[in-house]
C-alpha cells in the first residue's frame, strides 16, 4: 500500500521550506493514479492552511517542453491564490529551490466548464485571455523526475504571473511569443506550439479535471502550458513575456 498522506506531506514540506527532496520513485513504487492522489492530498494541505484554489495548469502541451524534460505525456496541476505573483512584482529566489520560468498563455473562466466540450464551447466560457508566465520549481534534486514523480509534485508548479486580460475573442492562432531577461530575448516561440492552438489545452484541461471528478470553475485561471523550453532564474533579472496582440507580463528576481 502506498502511503499517500505521507508522500503528500514530504512534497508539501519540501515546497513550503524550499528544500529539495529525493524523487519519490527512488523508494516507493506507485502508479500514475497514486501520483494524482498524492498531488490532491498535498494541495489539500495548502488549502487547510487557508490557501484558495483558483485554477489549473497544464504541462507538457508543447514539443519544446516534452523534449526539455524527456517526458511525452500531458500532465496537470492545481493552482492556488498563494501561487499568484502580481504583474510587475518582485520575487525572491530564496523562496524557491531552483526556479525556472516559461512563457505561457492564460485563460480566465467566467462560468464553469465541464466535459465533453468543443473548442467553441470552451471559448464561450472564457472571460479573458492574457500573456502569462509560469515559475516552475521541481521539489526534486537536480530538477529530475519520472512522470509519476512530477505529477505527485503538482507538475512542478510554484508561481504564476498573468498580464492584463484581453478580450476573450482575441486571436490566439500562431502568435509570436518572446521571453526576455533584462531586455535580451532568451526564448522565442509561438502560441501554435501549445497543442497547435492554446484552446486545445483548455479543452484538455476540461477533460482531465472531469476525469478527476472535478470541474473547471467560474473565476478560475487555466495556464495552457509552456510554449518554449523553460529558463533558469537568477537574481538581478527583469523577466518579460510579450505575446503578439496580447501585450506583455513581467516580474523581477532578487536574492
Ligand atoms: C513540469 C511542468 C511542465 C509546462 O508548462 O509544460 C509545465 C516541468 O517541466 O518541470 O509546466
Ligand atoms: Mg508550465
Amino acid at each position: 500500500m502506498v502511503d499517500i498522506a505521507k508522500l503528500a506531506r514530504t512534497l508539501d514540506s519540501a515546497a513550503h521550506k524550499a528544500r529539495a527532496t529525493r524523487q519519490l520513485s527512488e523508494n516507493t513504487k506507485y502508479t500514475l493514479d497514486d501520483a494524482y492522489d498524492i498531488q490532491a492530498a498535498s494541495i489539500q494541505r495548502r488549502l487547510d492552511r487557508g490557501e484558495k484554489r483558483n485554477g489549473m495548469k497544464m504541462g507538457f502541451t508543447s514539443r519544446a517542453k516534452m523534449v526539455q524534460m524527456g517526458l511525452n505525456d500531458m500532465i496537470w496541476g492545481r493552482l492556488t491564490d498563494q501561487m499568484m505573483v502580481e504583474d510587475g512584482d518582485t520575487i525572491s529566489i530564496a523562496n524557491y529551490v531552483h526556479p525556472r520560468v516559461e512563457p505561457e498563455i492564460a485563460f480566465l473562466l467566467k462560468r464553469p466548464l465541464g466535459y465533453p466540450c468543443t473548442a467553441a464551447e470552451a471559448l464561450s466560457a472564457v472571460d479573458g485571455v492574457a500573456a502569462a508566465m509560469e515559475i516552475i520549481d521541481s521539489r526534486y534534486k537536480n530538477f529530475k523526475f519520472s512522470l509519476e514523480d512530477v505529477v505527485a509534485d503538482n507538475a512542478s508548479s510554484s508561481s504564476f504571473v498573468v498580464g492584463p486580460w484581453c478580450r476573450p475573442d482575441s486571436n490566439l492562432d500562431n502568435l509570436g511569443m518572446i521571453m526576455e531577461f533584462n531586455g535580451r530575448p532568451v526564448q522565442i516561440g509561438s502560441s501554435a506550439a501549445i497543442l497547435g492552438h492554446p484552446v486545445r489545452s483548455l479543452v484538455a484541461a476540461a477533460r482531465l479535471t472531469s476525469e478527476a471528478g472535478e470541474r473547471l470553475e467560474a473565476g478560475w485561471i487555466v495556464m495552457a502550458g509552456g510554449a518554449t523550453a523553460a529558463e533558469a532564474l537568477r537574481p538581478g533579472i527583469n523577466v518579460r513575456n510579450t505575446v503578439e496582440g496580447l501585450g506583455s507580463v513581467a516580474f523581477n528576481v532578487v536574492e
